[in-house]
């Protein structure tokens, strides 16, 4: 992490990363989404989704670039300075949003939260928990209507209050930035941002890919059910393989004294 990300990211609670995929792969990673996406009855804040939502899960089981963007240097040097050297991955999902979508309304943690919504700077260093990767698979500018947030919100005391949570992108100001991204670009924030997404205005859908990060001891989502199946395992190095370990830090068994060692997907 150089000191312009760092300066970048604790002034913002996000950083752009650019260049973190081709544009092959952007178009491979689209193709294979929309091999695997399926309606979405209700938006994840309840609206009807009307068709202009859908959601793709089983995207490391398709294999490359899934695989690959799992421990990704350019990503993984940010993530290892502000989570933790070791890692584990929360999740991986698509979700695929047309034009005229409801928006996805401003969510998130504030900087005094528990282990999972935490943020502060001791001595020269950034503390979070969970955190996020939205992966530009499109152009997308700033009228486009993709990943929102209120910039610098990760400091805010207080986290987004349930009735303020649609209201906040109305508000005078420009509370509520737009990000753009480019075409392969990469966008790290954390779960302490408040953040959503604006709707959708381009005839062509955008098609997010959103990959969650947490240290290797701690845990948000549920890990049982969200184990990548065998088929993803047998694409991943070892390296890989230790982002999906059971979550704990010390005094394991006698193989890995500090959850160095990967726990799943091996073979017999
Ligand atoms: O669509 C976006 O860029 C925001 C996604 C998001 O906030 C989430 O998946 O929790």
């Amino acid at each position: 992490m150089t000191d312009e990300q760092k300066y970048l990211f604790d002034l913002q609670g996000f950083l752009l990363v650019e260049d973190v995929l081709t544009h092959d792969e952007c178009d491979m990673a689209i193709e294979k989404i929309q091999e695997r996406m399926r309606p979405m009855e209700k938006t994840p804040d309840g609206y009807d989704a009307n068709g202009t939502w859908h959601s793709a899960g089983k995207l490391l089981e398709a294999g490359q670039p899934f695989i690959n963007l799992i421990d990704h240097p350019k990503l993984v040097s940010v993530l290892e300075n502000i989570i933790s050297p070791k890692l584990r991955m929360e999740g991986a999902y698509s979700f695929v949003r047309s034009k005229g979508c409801p928006q996805f309304e401003m969510h998130g943690g504030y900087r005094g939260g528990n282990v999972n919504f935490r943020y502060y700077v001791h001595g020269n260093n950034i503390h979070t928990g969970l955190t996020v990767i939205s992966f530009a698979l499109q152009d997308v500018d700033d009228e486009a209507g993709g990943f929102a947030c209120i910039p610098g919100s990760h400091k805010s005391n207080f986290s987004v209050p349930a009735d303020s949570r649609k209201r906040l992108f109305d508000m005078n100001g420009g509370l509520v930035r737009n990000i753009p991204s480019p075409k392969g670009s990469a966008v790290i924030f954390t779960e302490c941002l408040a953040h959503g997404a604006n709707v959708w205005q381009q005839d062509e859908p955008r098609y997010g890919l959103f990959y969650k990060y947490n240290d290797r001891s701690a845990i948000y989502h549920r890990q049982d059910i969200r184990l990548p199946a065998q088929a993803a395992f047998d694409q991943m190095t070892d390296n890989q393989k230790c982002f999906f370990n059971t979550a704990w830090e010390a005094f394991g068994n006698t193989e890995s004294g500090r959850n160095d060692v990967p726990e799943y997907g091996l073979k017999d």
